[in-house]
């Protein structure tokens, strides 16, 4: 039996499901959650749905968002009979809920990164799809659940997050297909767009001048990066499209945003343009992701981890011209 029909008869026969999804959640994480979570709750199941931080405040507008709690609001924390991971390469990933999905009877990994570890007892991984979401779509479509204008909202969120409102590599036939037909179910289009890209407090956009102002290149000009140190970091610095700014200039292949976290790591996020796979570039140290698109937290002093990413990249760069 497919991977997929496993999971349908699982979601049909169960009654009771524990959903997370990674930290730091981006729109595909938390549309993904909540799709799934919502179209549980409408088949009459006990669901919960968490995560590990609170919801950042710019995805709150997902439909059903103020119904994802963190595992301390939780009173009966064992039990379930499926802990389900939506867009998580490793169990680690989804953060305090790791212990909750290890007391369920059966983990289900639902997840696109090239890099994911196969931690379920049931692996759907799928590393053409654009985005978790996606794929979700496909698993309700084919379980004949319905998908309300609300569970399409939260899809259609996490397509466009994920491939940059269709301008990422990974931008698919089937991307555009899976975004019609969320159109057609009620995805509310501007309603998304107005509160992904029309809602940017003064704070943010001030925050994003200051690692504007950080932007470096190297010499050959094919690696740019931009530093968020502790002084610039705000409450408001949530934005996953800011490293954008260092690929889009002309000739860089490789962008890098490097953030200083207060546990004292760095957090390394990388994209590229055409060519150098950052999952592997991202693996070297302890991290992964997507071939376009990948990350890493590396322990100690910011200025000795940027030169050490950089250099690493411009040795993958290097490798590269010499193969040609
Ligand atoms: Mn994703």
């Amino acid at each position: 039996m497919e991977v997929i029909e496993d999971i349908i008869k699982i979601l049909k026969t169960k009654q009771t499901f524990v959903l997370t999804t990674h930290i730091h959640a981006d729109g595909d994480a938390l549309g993904s959650l909540l799709a799934l979570g919502l179209a549980l709750l409408n088949n009459g199941k006990d669901v919960v749905m968490i995560h590990s931080e609170p919801v950042p405040e710019n995805y709150r507008f997902l439909p059903g968002a103020e119904q994802v709690i963190m595992v301390q609001d939780l009173k009966e924390k064992e039990g379930f009979e499926v802990g389900i991971a939506l867009d998580c390469t490793d169990l680690s990933r989804v953060g305090d809920a790791e212990q909750l999905l290890q007391k369920a009877d059966c983990i289900i990994n639902i997840d696109h990164h090239i890099s994911n570890e196969y931690f379920g007892q049931i692996n759907m991984v799928e590393t053409e799809a654009a985005a978790t979401g996606e794929m979700v779509c496909g698993l309700l479509v084919k379980g004949g659940f319905t998908i309300t204008p609300d569970i399409a909202t939260n899809l259609y969120t996490a397509i466009i997050t994920d491939t940059g409102s269709f301008r990422h590599q990974n931008t698919t036939a089937n991307c555009f297909r899976t975004a019609a037909y969320l159109l057609e179910c009620g995805a509310a289009h501007s309603f998304i767009q107005h509160n992904l890209y029309e809602q940017r407090s003064l704070q943010n956009l001030r925050f994003m001048v200051n690692v504007l102002q950080t932007l470096s290149i190297n010499e050959n000009g094919q690696i740019a990066w931009m530093t968020i140190t502790k002084d610039i970091s705000t409450e408001a610095d949530n934005n996953d499209s800011l490293i954008d700014y260092a690929k889009s200039l002309k000739g860089v292949e490789v962008g890098i945003l490097f953030k200083e976290l207060d546990s004292g790591e760095i957090k390394v996020s990388f994209r590229s343009k055409s060519y150098v796979d950052v999952n592997q570039l991202a693996a070297h140290f302890g991290g992964g992701g997507h071939e376009r698109a990948a990350g890493c937290s590396i322990k100690g002093d910011l200025k000795e981890v940027k030169q050490l990413v950089i250099r690493k990249t411009e040795e993958y760069l290097a490798k590269r011209r010499a193969a040609e």
